[in-house]
């Protein structure tokens, strides 16, 4: 199951023939760099080249108007006046001669990429196309935009596949007003969109891009709206907005499909958005949604508009959608006090429809972002005066998944059966002997816990990606790992228990070991910020519950700790049911580089194979559009993050947390 990748030279066939400020850096180099970067990283080669084709007549009047169509028909036969003319009645867009040719071949290559993922060719994808389309109205071309790209591709997903549910995540840095309208009242289709506002005085200036815009009639609570009312929004302040509102929304809708609007003029660099989010954060965007709807994601390029950052960030959600691990994420600082202001109302507008929101805080008293506030005019943005490292390059290790499975067990296709290569360091074994195997000479468990210990080090040295192992003692296994990992100088484990484990107080003493604990028992409050027990009142029976632990609670903290090692203990008690594992074991290898190992009971076999699965790479199963979550849950929760938002600035969802900038602006 590959991932297409859609482009063709003929969008790069036109431009803007005569001065417009306003349009002059929407240029055909856009898609030319975008592609090149691509094909030098040897990305391209790996995807399945799908070709474009035209849009049909039928497939723009999915979204546009006869009339509208008639009209851009024509421009083709226009002189340059006529053009500049017919350019003047829309906002900020140009016209040209080819341009209504590349329009139906962009909205074709949408429509191309919903079929090869629809039909099972491919397990994703993105399209690389010229003119973009969200901005596009029913009647209207604007904002670079003549046809609505995605729009047409998420009606065309509803009409020719029977999609229930369709997802769009416009992470663009200008709000798609023209997927809004098309959908506004249409419950089956969750618009998401995140845009520069400042407080409405940036482009297209719509009253309408604000938080309390949420649809209307059957759609209310279906347009998802987050103003962003300052600049230089950071890598934080995205992952926020995902963790603690996207994500817990899209899993409760349960799409069977995620279009994304991808502009990546929300990256650095970037003269129209002015945003600091680095280009390696769409890998770890890209990666959340990759677990919904079974995996099926189709990215079309909407915006970006600094060659540099557009191509780097276009590599990074390709590289991603091939099932490279994710890098480490870059500077995690907490949101800053805006983004909280803006994630605060957004959560408050929208929690009477959504049942994982049910809880949150009222809106703030004084009313921050409705206001349509004058900003001081400030000086003209200069994008070649930012600067940001290339991103590293990412490569994804030979062994994929490695397994440690007793003898009885048979070794799951693709994956590698992990053997010791090497004889074991002397020491290591005594070390071993004299920490866990005190009573008996056990040859068995020394050779489980050796070939654990030789994984985790060819883990760290990148040879192997993830690893799974069965084990008879998964306490003493588990802390075998924990001990040898942590030992080296730089490292941090991120170690999610699920079920109950007596996790020994010095395991989390140092900060080298963050525990998260999913626990059946109620178990006395812990103090220690690097110790976390979450009770489910109704164990794992509750998905919902357990699905607001791992959006609201796991992921910040995963991301903020940024651990070179994930370990993922499962005790034999846990009753958890497997699509849920692995929404667990999916999301969490965006951490750590995919570095994930799992430990296992050695009496839990038939769950090696959906393990497996996941450690792959696999999609994870949809788990069904879920209920609310147990108040009780939920108000464990908020106290859990009450306690910890302190420390862990990532928790923090509401105005009155203060963020980052706290100091600079009290
Ligand atoms: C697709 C896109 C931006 C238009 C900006 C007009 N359009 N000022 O990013
Ligand atoms: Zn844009």
């Amino acid at each position: 199951m590959g991932t297409a990748l859609i482009y063709d030279e003929e969008m790069t066939k036109y431009k803007l023939l005569w001065v417009d400020p306003m349009c002059k850096i929407e240029v055909p180099e856009r898609l030319t760099v975008s592609h090149e970067a691509l094909v030098k990283s040897g990305l391209a080669d790996r995807c399945v080249s799908v070709p474009v084709r035209k849009a049909t007549d039928a497939d723009i009047l999915l979204v546009h108007s006869e009339e509208y169509l008639e009209a851009v028909k024509k421009t083709p036969y226009m002189t340059l006046e006529e053009l500049k003319d017919f350019t003047l009645q829309y906002g900020d867009v140009y016209f040209h001669p080819n341009i209504y040719h590349c329009a139906m071949l962009a909205a074709g290559a949408a429509l191309q990429l919903v079929d090869s993922v629809m039909t099972g060719k491919v397990r994703n994808g993105m399209a690389l196309v010229r003119p973009p389309g969200h901005h596009s109205m029913r009647s209207a071309a604007n904002g670079f935009c003549v046809f609505n790209n995605v729009a047409i591709a998420a009606q065309y997903a509803k009409q020719q596949y029977g999609v229930k549910r369709v997802l769009i995540v416009d992470w663009d840095v200008h709000h798609g007003q023209g997927v809004q309208y098309c959908f506004e009242d249409d419950p089956s289709v969750l618009y998401f969109s995140w845009h520069r506002y400042e407080h409405q005085n940036f482009w297209p200036k719509l009253r309408e891009s604000d938080f309390d815009s949420v649809g209307k009639e059957k759609g209310a609570g279906f347009t998802i709206n987050v103003p962003w009312n300052k600049v230089e929004m950071q890598n934080s302040d995205y992952l926020s907005v995902f963790c603690h509102l996207l994500l817990p929304v899209a899993y409760e809708f349960c799409p069977d499909l995620v279009l994304v609007c991808a502009g990546f003029d929300s990256a650095i660099g970037d003269p129209e958005g002015e945003m600091c989010a680095t280009p390696d954060i769409f890998a770890h965007l890209t990666h959340l949604l990759m677990n919904l709807a079974g995996g099926k994601l189709c990215a079309v390029l909407e915006g970006g508009y600094n060659l540099t950052s557009l191509a780097q960030s276009v590599c990074q959600t390709v590289q991603t959608l091939l099932g490279d691990p994710a890098p480490r994420p870059v500077k995690l600082e907490g949101p800053c006090r805006s983004a909280l202001e803006s994630l605060h109302c957004v959560r408050s507008a929208h929690r009477q429809y959504w049942s994982c929101l049910k809880h949150a805080a009222d809106l703030p008293t004084s009313d921050i972002s409705t206001k349509h506030l004058k900003l001081a005019d400030e000086d003209e943005y200069s994008d070649d005066e930012t600067e940001w490292p290339e991103p590293v390059k990412r490569f994804a290790p030979a062994v994929r998944a490695a397994v440690v499975l007793p003898d009885a067990v048979a070794c799951p296709d693709r994956c590698h059966p992990f053997t010791l290569s090497e004889d074991l360091d002397p020491f290591i074994v005594n070390k071993l002997k004299e920490n866990f195997l005190k009573e008996a000479d056990d040859g068995d468990a020394l050779s489980t816990l050796s070939r654990l210990i030789n994984l985790v080090e060819r883990m760290e040295k990148n040879e192997i990606c993830s690893g799974l192992a069965l084990v008879p003692e998964i306490s003493m296994a588990t802390m075998c790992v924990i001990q040898h990992a942590a030992s080296a100088l730089r490292n941090r484990v991120l170690v999610v228990c699920v079920g109950d484990w007596n996790v020994p107080s010095q395991v989390t003493e140092d900060g080298k070991t963050l525990v998260l604990q999913f626990s059946n028992k109620e178990s006395e409050e812990s103090k220690s910020r690097y110790y976390i027990p979450v009770h489910l009142k109704k164990g794992f029976s509750d998905v919902s519950g357990f699905i607001q632990v791992v959006m609201g609670l796991l992921l910040p903290l995963g991301y903020e700790y940024d651990p070179s090692l994930v370990v993922l203990v499962r005790m034999s008690d846990s009753g958890l049911c497997d699509s849920a594992w692995q929404q667990l074991t999916g999301l969490l290898q965006g951490l750590a580089q995919g570095h994930t190992l799992v430990l296992m009971q050695d009496n839990e076999k038939e769950c090696v194979g959906p393990t497996v699965s996941s450690l792959l790479g696999n999609p994870a199963p949809s788990l069904g559009p879920l209920l609310a979550p147990l108040s009780e849950d939920v108000e464990s929760v908020e106290k859990l993050r009450d306690r910890l938002k302190a420390e862990w600035k990532l928790l923090q969802n509401t105005a009155q947390d203060k963020g980052r900038d706290a100091e600079d602006q009290s």
